[in-house]
C-alpha cells in the first residue's frame, strides 16, 4: 500500500554531496534492483493489427507537455528526467505532471486551500512563517533521505516506491526534503510543492500530489517556565497549532491525533478525519529529531515539523470525491471553483458507470504491487480509478497467483465497451512483457 515514512527500521545513513549538473551523466554503480524486467520491452499487440483511433489519442496524451521546464530557476529538459537507463524509473506520464504546480493557481481547490491555511498562520503568528513554493522537485537522495534521518533500508527509499532519475537524485516524495537546508537560515516557514511516489491506486492516492510542510523553531527562553521540558512544551504547541488549523478550516469536524513513527520526529503523530464514512489520514507531524536540529547549527533549540497532504484536506474542504478531479481541466470541475472560497461544495459531473476487468497471472520473485499499477496506469492513465486485490493464492508447486480488479471509469464522458477491452488488453500485454508474469 502507500509509501509512508511511518515504518520502523534500523537508523544508518550515508551523506553524498550533490549537485544536479555532475550528476546527469555520471551514472554510479549501482545495486538495487530494476523497478521493471528488461527481458522483452516490445508490447506486441498481436490481437491488433491495425493502429485504433484509441491508441492515437492515448499515444498524443502520453506526449509531455513541454519538452523543458523551469522549476525554482532550474531549467529542466524531458530527458533529465526521463531516460532509458537502469537507474531510471520515471515514466513520461510523470514528466508530464512536472511544473504543472496545481499549488500556485488561485482558482484551482489545491491553491484556494494553501491560501487559506497561509491566512490562518499570517493572522495567529503576525506573518512569521517564511514561505517557499517554488522549490525544485528534482532533489538528491541525500535531501530527500539522509538529511531527515531516513534509514538506509527504509522501504521508502526503494525503486518500488520512488521515482529516481539516477542513483542519486529523485522526484521528492516528501517536501522534508527541503526541511535541512532551510533550518539553516530560518525558524518559521512552510513549503508547498508537489510531490511523487509510486504507489497504489484508488480514490485518495495519486502518485503526484501536494504537500505543505511547516516547521517552527523555539528557543530556551520559549520554554523556560512553563513548567515542561522542551519537547512536551513542543508536542502540546504543535498540535494546539495543527488543532487550530483544522477549526480554521473546518469549522467543526470529527478528528483523532494517532500516534506513528516517522524517522525524522520524535514523538510523532498523524492526524485523521472522518471522511465518506472511513478515517483519512490527512497529514503527519511531530517533535523534530535532535540529531537534525544539531547539523543545522540549532542544537540549543526545540522544533516542531508537520506534513500536510493537500488533495486529502481540500477532499474534505471540497467534497471531491476522487483525487484524479484535481488534474481535470474539464470546465464544467475547474468553473466551479473560485479565488478565495474555501468549501465551495463540489457538484458532480453525472456519475458515468464504472466497469470492472480482472486479470490473474502467476507472480514472480520480483513482482510488486506499485510495479503493476504503473503498468495499469502506463496503459489507462486516469480512467483506471481502482485496483484491487481481490485473490491471492499458494498451489501445491509453490506458485503464487493474484487476481487483481481494475474498475475503469471515466470522470468526463461515458467509455465504450471496445474502448475498455483494448485498454485491458493491453494491460495483459504489458504485464507480461515488463512485469515477466504469466498470465492465467
Ligand atoms: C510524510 O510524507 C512526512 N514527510 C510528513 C511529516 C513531515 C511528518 C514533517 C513529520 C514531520 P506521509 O508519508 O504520511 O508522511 O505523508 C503525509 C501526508 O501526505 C499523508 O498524511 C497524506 O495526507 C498525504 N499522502 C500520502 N501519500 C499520498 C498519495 N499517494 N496521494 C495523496 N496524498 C498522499
Ligand atoms: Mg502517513
Amino acid at each position: 500500500m502507500a509509501a509512508a515514512f511511518s515504518f520502523a527500521q534500523v537508523l544508518r545513513f550515508s551523506s553524498t554531496p550533490f549537485s544536479l549538473q555532475t550528476n546527469r551523466n555520471t551514472l554510479r554503480s549501482f545495486t538495487l534492483f530494476r523497478p521493471f524486467s528488461t527481458a522483452s520491452s516490445s508490447s506486441s499487440s498481436s490481437s491488433y493489427s491495425v493502429i485504433s483511433p484509441h491508441k492515437l489519442q492515448r499515444e498524443k496524451w502520453r506526449q509531455p507537455v513541454v519538452s523543458v521546464l523551469e522549476l525554482g530557476g532550474v531549467k529542466i529538459a524531458r530527458d533529465d528526467v526521463v531516460r532509458d537507463d537502469p537507474t531510471n524509473n520515471v515514466p513520461d506520464t510523470i514528466f508530464a505532471k512536472l511544473g504543472m504546480q496545481l499549488h500556485k493557481r488561485e482558482k484551482h481547490p489545491i491553491g484556494i486551500l494553501k491560501n487559506a491555511i497561509f491566512e490562518y498562520f499570517d493572522t495567529n503568528y503576525s506573518n512569521k512563517f517564511d514561505k517557499f513554493d517554488d522549490l525544485c522537485p528534482l532533489v538528491s537522495v541525500k535531501q530527500n533521505f539522509d538529511d531527515v534521518l531516513v534509514p538506509e533500508d527504509h522501504v521508502s527509499r526503494s525503486y518500488n516506491d520512488t521515482y529516481y532519475i539516477d542513483s542519486q537524485t529523485v522526484l521528492r516524495c516528501h517536501t522534508s526534503a527541503h526541511q535541512a537546508e532551510l533550518l539553516r537560515g530560518h525558524t518559521h516557514f512552510l513549503v508547498t510543492g508537489d510531490v511523487y511516489r509510486r504507489d497504489s491506486i484508488d480514490s485518495t492516492h495519486y502518485p503526484v500530489f501536494h504537500q505543505m510542510e511547516g516547521v517552527r523553531v523555539f528557543s530556551p527562553n520559549d520554554w523556560d517556565g512553563s513548567g515542561m521540558d522542551a519537547t512536551s512544551f513542543a508536542a502540546r504547541d504543535l498540535k494546539k497549532c495543527l488543532e487550530g488549523l483544522a477549526r480554521h478550516l473546518f469549522g467543526s469536524v470529527e478528528m483523532r491525533w494517532i500516534d506513528t513513527y516517522f524517522p525524522f520526529t520524535n514523538p510523532s503523530f498523524e492526524l485523521e478525519i472522518f471522511f465518506q464514512e472511513k478515517w483519512l489520514e490527512v497529514l503527519g507531524c511531530g517533535v523534530t529529531e535532535q540529531e537534525i536540529l544539531r547539523r543545522s547549527g540549532k542544537e540549543n533549540n526545540v522544533a516542531w515539523a508537520f506534513g500536510l497532504g493537500l488533495e486529502r484536506l481540500a477532499m474534505i474542504l471540497f467534497d471531491i470525491p476522487d483525487i484524479r478531479l484535481f488534474w481535470s481541466s474539464d470546465e464544467r470541475f475547474t468553473s466551479q471553483f473560485s479565488s478565495g472560497q474555501l468549501g465551495v461544495k463540489y457538484k458532480p459531473l453525472s456519475k458515468y458507470p464504472p466497469c470492472f476487468k480482472d486479470i490473474s497471472f502467476w507472480i514472480n520473485d520480483s513482482f510488486t504491487e506499485n510495479n503493476f499499477c504503473e503498468v495499469v496506469r502506463g496503459v489507462a492513465g486516469d480512467l483506471v480509478e481502482e485496483v484491487k486485490l481481490i485473490d491471492n493464492f499458494t498451489n501445491k508447486k509453490g506458485m503464487t497467483s493474484h487476481c487483481y480488479r481494475i474498475a475503469y471509469r471515466s470522470m468526463e464522458r461515458s467509455l465504450t465497451d471496445e474502448e475498455i477491452n483494448k485498454l485491458q488488453w493491453d494491460v495483459r500485454d504489458q504485464v507480461v512483457s515488463k512485469l515477466n508474469v504469466v498470465v492465467r
